[in-house]
């Protein structure tokens, strides 16, 4: 009886938040990474492999938002490490960010993957149509922790619009600064995820029909004072996402912010002990990348918030996850 009384509970806080406590089913994941700037990406995708590993998520895909063919070998051999080989890739195939990656370039030459060519893959986008379409209605959370090209243009392809709104319960977005009470104007500046792309973070954040949680930079980012990754260095020499804190920092693996960690986490896991959400309303984003929060009732926005006193327990729960060994 209490266990039913605690379900209901469960499940009327999960309408409340608009973010589901811990599942019953596996959460099915479709994964947008830049992987090339920074190495948070690849602890990201350690983070997501060790909830695979624990029946906590099913990983329907690994996409890149940048056309760099390294970073996809990356993110293959991350999927391979973690013995994952068969994850569906794809990239952008037309245009994209292009950056510099300290990383990714010895990790395509250093480890096995399948990326001879990125010609060899799928543009991104048609792998979200594929993997929706094949998917029950609203049975897939989207995860962004790079740009937003391929999110603009899937809603942008024939029927794109219909498929997000059909089979994606929400859209975690890494990106915004969400600070004061309401937000201030103009702290999204420093955000590259939507700089960098303007155009498409424009467009995909006003379109989007459906529910968006954004992991802001001032919860997991720089400003939000949570780092880990050294400890990474007590995981076998072999581990690529070691290898890329140990080439992001020219030795050693070191502390890093949480941006895409935390991310990948809270779709996953939902907000569970480790944060709090926003009431409802929208990211009235402008042209500049600078934004105003729109509060309402009817929203379909929220962003995360930091609990009082909580930096060091999430960072424990992601670094357990992080230097997680792959599931035997
Ligand atoms: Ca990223």
């Amino acid at each position: 009886m209490i266990a039913r009384l605690l379900l209901i509970l469960s499940v009327s806080l999960s309408a409340l938040c608009g973010v589901s406590l811990r599942a019953a089913e596996p959460v099915k994941i479709l994964f947008d990474t830049d992987m090339t700037t920074d190495c948070d990406d690849a602890g990201a995708m350690a983070v997501l492999h060790a909830l695979a590993d624990r029946a906590e998520c099913e990983i329907l895909a690994t996409v890149t938002s940048v056309p760099d063919p390294n970073a996809l070998a990356s993110v293959d051999a991350i999927n391979r490490y973690r013995g994952r080989p068969d994850v569906p890739l794809g990239l952008v195939k037309d245009g994209g960010v292009k950056m510099p990656s300290k990383f990714t370039g010895r990790i395509a030459r250093e480890f096995p993957h399948r990326v001879v060519s990125g010609s060899d893959f799928p543009d991104a986008v048609e792998v979200y149509r594929r993997i929706l379409t094949n998917q029950p209605d609203r049975s897939v959370v989207l995860v962004t922790v790079g740009y937003l090209t391929n999110v603009s243009r899937f809603l942008q392809s024939p029927g794109g619009m219909e498929l997000a709104r059909a089979k994606v319960t929400r859209w975690v977005c890494m990106g915004g600064n969400f600070i004061g009470d309401p937000p201030k104007d103009d702290l999204s500046l420093g955000n590259v995820n939507f700089q960098r792309d303007a155009a498409s973070a424009h467009h995909a954040i006003h379109r989007w029909p459906g529910e968006i949680v954004f992991a802001g930079r001032e919860v997991c980012s720089v400003p939000s004072g949570l780092a880990i990754g050294s400890a990474l260095a007590g995981t076998p020499a072999d581990n690529p996402v070691r290898r890329a804190y140990e080439l992001y920092f020219d030795g050693a693996a070191r502390d890093r912010h949480v941006a895409d960690l935390a991310a990948v986490l809270v779709a996953v896991r939902g907000l569970t002990d480790c944060w709090d959400l926003s009431a409802p309303g929208r990211m009235d984003l402008r042209e500049d990348m600078t934004f105003s929060w729109i509060p309402d009732p009817a929203g379909k926005q929220r962003y995360l918030l930091k609990k009082p006193d909580n930096d060091r327990h999430v960072e424990r729960v992601l670094e357990a996850l992080l230097v997680a060994p792959p599931k035997e």
